[in-house]
């Protein structure tokens, strides 16, 4: 079989002490962190359109890596990435990917013909998941590269766009179940606005409903058990998204009766203005937590860069979220990342992925040790310990009227019961327990 990276290793676990940049560092696949092995726990994923179709290129540049494989033909470049990617996973020990119809097979003349290029590849890729033992975490269709998506795809103006929109759902849905995915992702690319001039709101976000509701009853129908997820993401490429964060998707899937759950970026989250944490943390409180795209953005950028994890009290905050939701069912870190436009080595692919791994990996060690040690939860507990007895009791349980309420503040004059929230202490005890 030819090999299309030469002299790349499968990447093993040396340790922190190993400067082999081609070595886990911090991720030791079957070491036992919280309870299960770290592989089960932290559910690596690559995704295809970055780590095999993204080449460099920019707003202001074309590509600086090559991934041509020597091919030309559209159909041959298709089954050269397939084979080379799953080789690139393989050695990295990454058990799961990702990916868009549309990155993985080549458009025809007509939606049939596309059609057919997607089979021919989905037969492959068929082929090569059961050679290399590797895993779908979730399918999705590309529905907003394609002009005919210039105003959107459930939340077009025109009809047409919806129902080719809804053909494209259709069949990425059944690949994926022909895949054994664990999951099925909407990213509303799209859908959204430029200008509330020519917008009607209202419709479209009842069109984007419709649209759910119809692909989500359809893998229902065919016997899709997976999750389906929405991946929240307030701007870029169109000036305002619909699904702007995880509180306002959790609000739209409620309103529509949606039985989905979320897909969270990082870099989404803060694009929205907020920290990842927070948006992990609305998800496992509103019961919506289902699965990640691990990255990160440049905060002083202030768009969709799409870099590798690096930043451990990051990836310590989102690794403590999930372990508090309890772990990944069927979702898992997918890496929507790819190296900088500069990294155009075919080396830096592997590189990237150790580097991001290894940040998540220390995630959830310095996690496991923050709730182990206690000092945090507890702190919390003790905060809110009003609620559980006397007045506070009586809120929680809702057994209390406004007037007894009007009587106890009278009766107390004022508050005086306040202590300090101790931010600083506690985060010196997450400093301590990076670096004690
Ligand atoms: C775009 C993005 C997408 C989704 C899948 O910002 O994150 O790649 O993850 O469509
Ligand atoms: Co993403």
């Amino acid at each position: 079989m030819k090999e299309y990276y030469p002299g790349i290793p499968k990447v093993k676990y040396e340790g922190p002490q190993s400067d082999n940049p081609f070595a886990y560092k911090f991720y030791n696949p079957e070491e036992i962190v919280a309870g299960k092995k770290m592989k089960d726990q932290l559910r690596f994923s690559a995704a295809y359109w970055h780590t095999i179709c993204a080449a460099g290129a920019d707003m202001f540049g074309v590509a600086t890596a090559d991934k041509t494989f020597g091919k030309t033909d559209p159909m041959e470049l298709a089954e050269a990435k397939a084979h080379a990617f799953f080789e690139i996973i393989d050695k990295l020990g990454i058990d799961y990917f990702a990916f868009h119809d549309r990155d993985i097979a080549p458009e025809g003349s007509n939606l049939a013909e596309t059609n057919k290029n997607l089979d021919k590849i989905v037969d492959l890729f068929e082929t090569l998941m059961k050679e290399y033992k590797k895993n779908l975490l979730w399918g999705t269709a590309n529905m907003f590269n394609n002009p005919r998506y210039m105003h959107g795809a459930g939340t077009s103006c025109n009809p047409d766009a919806f129902a080719y929109a809804a053909a494209q759902a259709k069949k990425a849905i059944e690949v994926t179940v022909r895949l054994n995915g664990s999951g099925y992702t909407f990213w509303g690319g799209r859908e959204g606005y430029e200008t509330l001039l020519n917008t009607n709101m209202g419709l479209e976000l009842d069109n984007m409903a419709r649209l759910l509701h119809l692909a989500t009853d359809y893998g229902r129908s065919i016997g899709f058990k997976g999750a389906f997820y929405i991946e929240p993401k307030p701007k870029e490429p169109t000036k305002h998204q619909y699904d702007f964060d995880a509180s306002t998707v959790i609000g739209f899937l409620r309103k529509y009766g949606l039985n989905m759950k979320l897909n969270l970026e990082a870099n989404h989250g803060t694009l929205a203005g907020h920290t990842f944490q927070h948006e992990l943390r609305v998800a496992r409180t509103e019961g919506y937590f289902g699965s990640v795209d691990a990255n990160i953005g440049d905060l002083l950028l202030g768009w969709d860069t799409d870099q590798f994890p690096n930043d451990v009290y990051d990836s310590t905050f989102a690794m403590y979220e999930i372990l508090k939701a309890g772990g990944f069912t069927t979702g898992g870190l997918n890496f929507d990342a790819k190296a900088r436009r500069a990294s155009f080595q075919p080396d830096d692919i592997f590189i990237s992925h150790i580097m991001g791994m290894d940040t998540m990996a220390l995630g959830l060690r310095m996690a496991d040790k923050l709730i182990r040690d206690g000092r945090i939860d507890q702190f919390v507990e003790d905060r809110y310990a009003g609620y559980k007895s006397g007045i506070g009791k009586k809120i929680v349980d809702g057994t209390v009227t406004i007037q007894e309420l009007e009587k106890y503040a009278l009766e107390m004059g004022d508050v005086k019961t306040n202590k300090s929230g101790r931010q600083e202490y506690l985060e010196g005890v997450v400093n301590q327990i990076l670096f004690g």
